[in-house]
């Protein structure tokens, strides 16, 4: 480690990811505001304090001049960000195309899309050269401002074959590499005509890490039965060079939720919402408009539990917060059509002149209000399709201290591993099952409300994002360590 004023210096910790941790709009002709953007990796790494990090990635605009291009490169800079310049056709095929519309959902186990598979399998090429291509764009970009001892962490599945080119300009580069998603069954991933190419340059990293352990042995699977190379307990080996592959479950800033229920702003939003919503247990929802977070199922299940349980229709609302996202992509514009459509359907079905049952708002909130709203809620319904870990139901729990609500949460999200019988677990395709959930968690007995809590508050607050990173980080530089040892005997 390097020193600095008599102490150990922080060591320079260099985050890859696709998006900035800040959206960037343009004022002028040199002048950029940029705002903080929401999203899970943001959210996690936020709470990171031990690293002297920086952030490499996309801002998030086209910038094609040279006098904006410097001018937003000099107000990034203030953020410890460094923007990677990507071109509209790029965007278009290597992040709409190849990853959206391809990794995302094949990932996802939600297959490639319908209605245009063909189209799909011919473009597959061209936008695999682009994803390529681009991530080539960010090597360069970090290999500019690498210097040695730095940790490269690149993360997730924008930038899988990124750990091989930055090994191909540096190999003695420390390279993690992190999925945020779930990494699919081998039998999922070999439907990918780019499989061979992709799990080669994952490999190339020196640590390979996923939420669960399940996704860490679909991708060690992957590789024995693709690539035909040799699965350890470790990971993965190749000619004598091991890829050490293993689990680190995420979490999120626990004190900062668990602190912000005592702030004033978030205290007067609480007794707004409790006026409010007086008399009726309020049930939450908070996801990006995705089709893998399973909007519609959880607000179907929703209807059939107010079907099957007249005595609840006037006592409860569910409050369903979407932030839009990737919105100029139609598979998601016609989600947003499908789930208003439905919401309006079941308002326009139980509702009264006086209330309605769901309060559907398509927008992010501060996190004032987002505290408050965790704060005040009775029943969280986490529905996800597939979820790599879901650090809504962590943020959930870290707010809950005084009144210990109850978490229905899908048994494909990541954090269902996690958190286990502390949450209801529900398949979310089960309509019924989710509609008897809702049913059990709004009856639930103040003892087994405690007893649940307690067990989910412990892990959400000991299993913190500052303690994520620090462990995959020591364990690149140990893998490290132990490889070099290798080598020398
Ligand atoms: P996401 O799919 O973005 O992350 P998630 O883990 O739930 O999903 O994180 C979402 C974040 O955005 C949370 O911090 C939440 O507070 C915030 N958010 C969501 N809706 C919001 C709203 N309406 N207003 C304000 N904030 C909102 C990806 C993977 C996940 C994985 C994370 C981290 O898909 O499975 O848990 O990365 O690895």
């Amino acid at each position: 480690c390097q020193w600095q004023d008599g102490r150990p210096a922080k060591q320079r910790l260099l985050v890859v990811a696709n998006r900035l941790p800040v959206s960037a709009t343009r004022k002028g002709e040199d002048s950029w505001q940029l705002e903080m953007s929401v999203g899970g990796l943001v959210t996690a790494l936020l709470g990171v304090k031990e690293f002297d990090a920086r952030w490499i990635g996309w801002a998030g605009v086209n910038v094609a001049d040279d006098v904006g291009q410097r001018a937003l490169t000099k107000a990034l800079a203030e953020k410890r960000c460094i923007p990677v310049f990507l071109d509209e056709e790029i965007v278009h095929q290597y992040y709409n195309g190849y990853c959206n519309n391809i990794l995302w959902p094949l990932f996802h186990y939600l297959g490639l899309p319908q209605e245009d598979r063909l189209a799909t399998t011919r473009s597959f090429q061209s936008q695999f050269d682009a994803y390529k291509k681009a991530n080539q764009m960010f090597a360069d970009v970090v290999n500019q401002h690498y210097e040695e001892g730095d940790v490269v962490w690149c993360h997730d599945y924008h930038l899988m074959f990124l750990p091989k080119c930055l090994k191909e300009y540096n190999s003695k580069m420390k390279v993690g590499w992190f999925l945020h998603t779930p990494f699919p069954s081998s039998e999922i991933h070999r439907n990918l005509p780019s499989r061979s190419e992709l799990l080669r340059s994952v490999i190339a990293a020196d640590l390979v890490g996923f939420h669960t352990y399940d996704y860490a042995r679909h991708f060690v699977s992957a590789c024995t039965r693709i690539l035909g190379l040799e699965g350890t307990p470790e990971g993965v080996e190749d000619q004598g060079k091991l890829t050490r592959v293993a689990a680190f479950p995420i979490g999120i800033d626990s004190e900062r939720f668990v602190r912000a229920i005592d702030l004033p702003p978030v205290q007067e939003h609480m007794k707004e919402l409790k006026q409010r919503f007086a008399g009726r247990k309020v049930m939450l929802g908070v996801d990006r408009l995705d089709m893998i977070k399973g909007i519609p199922q959880k607000i179907l299940a929703f209807e059939k539990f107010l079907e099957e349980n007249p005595q609840w229709r006037d006592k409860v609302v569910l409050l369903q917060i979407a932030v839009p996202t990737r919105t100029d992509v139609p598979d998601y514009q016609k989600l947003t059509s499908q789930v208003h459509e439905i919401v309006g359907r079941i308002n326009g079905r139980f509702g009264t002149l006086t209330a309605v049952p769901i309060h559907h708002l398509d927008r992010s909130l501060d996190f004032h209000a987002l505290c408050a709203l965790y704060a005040v809620t009775d029943v969280a319904l986490v529905t996800s399709l597939r979820d790599g870990m879901n650090l809504v139901s962590y943020e959930f729990v870290a707010c809950q201290a005084s009144k210990k609500g109850v978490l229905i949460l899908s048994e494909f999200a990541g954090a269902a591993q996690s958190l286990g019988a502390g949450a209801i677990l529900v398949n979310p395709w089960n309509i019924t099952e989710v509609a008897a959930s809702i049913k059990y968690a709004l009856d639930m007995p103040a003892d087994e409300r405690e007893k649940r809590h307690q067990h989910n508050f412990k892990h959400v607050t000991t299993h913190t994002s500052q303690e994520w990173a620090a462990t995959f980080v020591s364990e690149l530089n140990d893998t490290i360590v132990e490889a070099q040892l290798r080598t020398r005997q």
